[in-house]
């Protein structure tokens, strides 16, 4: 079913000054192909789940972002990639000195994760630029499409990695760490064809881009539960990552006595009880903590470990809240390791701050969701986006589409075409309100 829409009065138009002679101008989203993008696109690293497992900087990221760069073009943009692997799309303006409006997200997935994650905002994107282009609606200001370089981070354990090289927040020594083949990001982003060394040619400045949007499956349960197809986004929580070592004896499983172990593994049991005993603490609060990653060496079934390496995803929109269940848990770590003759070693491995979305984006969107019938609610995400990072250096937005029980990050997840094509019909509008 096609979607036409934004059907503005001639009225309207010249109200908004595109144009004098202002005739009714329609644009119409493509559902169908959003729908045939979507499926290519989950094919790329299918997994036998249905799931997607697409690595940053692998093989499939490097189809991915070929195929996403056809698409591009096909919209009409000139498509290139900077020195941090990110794919960007741009349509220049009839106005040269307006700003810049970037769309964004990702088309990277979390190992055998969803195939809307990230893609949705991508492939919105790009097909709201192409109804602009295919309905000669010319926009005074550049528009750019941007897929982030590894927005989720589980091979180099370090998120967001495009969007903090884009805004200037990477550090050389974060090229050094190494996936578990013992391959560099360095070396991965050279054998993608870029020039890591080149880095800081790709980094944006604050006055560099005039406005950041942002679509996104909401991967929560709120948009089903209220029956919305689409939500406007107020306030994005900001997570932590911390890497624990815990370093004990290693020793043999039969004869090691238990009162003489230095056994990192129940040392680790017990601090990974303690970070959910510690989020959980405060019921009021929506701070949250996962343990997603537990790597074991020399990982033996008769063997007392050597050491327990964990991952620690903490999470709050209050900034203060969350360092102060930060400082709990690393206070408790180092009980245990007292208690239990172990050595730690805690690394902040990623860290990006909660941000609020521009009031006046809000607004905007409020209002066009009005005129769009969509009636958007607003909302908060606990998840990350690439549009935290961007808030740093311009104006941000970001729009919300309904997914299914609100699972993400599994081969469960699924959003329904026509709420993306919705959500694209609001991006498409938020687009033309600040771009035309
Ligand atoms: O982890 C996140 O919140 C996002 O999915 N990268
Ligand atoms: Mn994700
Ligand atoms: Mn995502």
């Amino acid at each position: 079913m096609q979607m036409s829409c934004a059907v503005h009065s001639a009225q309207e138009l010249s109200d908004t000054g595109r144009g004098e002679d202002a005739m009714f101008t329609t644009y119409t989203i493509d559902e169908k192909q959003i729908a045939q993008h979507l499926t290519q696109l989950g094919e790329i690293g299918r997994t036998a789940d249905g799931g997607v497992h697409r690595m940053a900087l692998s093989e499939e990221d490097r189809q991915a972002q070929e195929l996403v760069s056809r698409w591009m073009e096909e919209a009409g943009m000139d498509v290139r990639r900077d020195h941090f692997g990110n794919l960007i799309g741009r349509k220049e303006g009839s106005n040269p000195n307006a700003s810049l409006v970037m769309v964004g997200s990702h088309i990277d997935s979390v190992p055998n994760g969803g195939r809307f994650d990230g893609t949705i905002g991508v492939i919105g994107g790009i097909a709201a630029i192409r109804a602009l282009h295919e309905a000669q609606i010319t926009l005074s200001h550049p528009v750019e499409v941007v897929a982030f370089c590894d927005e989720e981070g589980p091979r180099f354990l370090g998120g967001l990695f495009g969007s903090r090289g884009m805004v200037g927040k990477i550090q050389p020594e974060e090229l050094q760490r190494k996936d578990q083949e013992g391959i560099t990001r360095y070396e991965a982003l050279q054998a993608f064809g870029l020039e890591p060394n080149r880095m800081n040619e790709s980094v944006r400045k604050k006055g560099d881009i005039g406005l950041y949007l942002e679509m996104h499956i909401e991967q929560g349960p709120y948009l089903e539960e209220m029956g919305k197809p689409v939500g406007i986004v107020t306030d994005i929580a900001g997570p932590v990552w911390l890497c624990v070592r815990v370093i004990g004896e290693a020793g043999h499983a039969g004869t090691v006595p238990m009162n003489m172990r230095q056994d990192p593994m129940v040392g680790a049991a017990e601090m990974i009880q303690a970070i959910e005993r510690i989020c959980r603490m405060d019921p009021m609060a929506p701070t949250v903590g996962t343990v997603g990653r537990v790597t074991v060496k020399p990982g033996g079934g008769n063997v007392i470990p050597k050491y327990v390496e964990f991952t620690a995803d903490i999470r709050d929109t209050d900034v203060k809240r969350r360092d102060r269940v930060i400082s709990q848990i690393k206070t408790f770590i180092e009980e245990v390791c007292q208690k239990r003759k172990l050595q730690c070693e805690i690394d902040i491995v990623m860290e990006a701050q909660p941000v609020e979305c521009a009031s006046h984006v809000i607004e905007t969107m409020t209002k066009l969701s009005h005129k769009l019938s969509l009636d958007a609610p607003h909302m908060v995400s606990g998840a990350g986006h690439d549009a935290m990072l961007l808030a740093d250096i311009a104006d941000m937005g970001m729009i919300f589409v309904r997914c299914r029980e609100g699972i993400s990050h599994s081969p469960k997840e699924w959003a329904d075409t026509e709420d993306i094509a919705n959500g694209t019909r609001l991006l498409a509008e938020t687009l033309l309100h600040y771009a035309k």
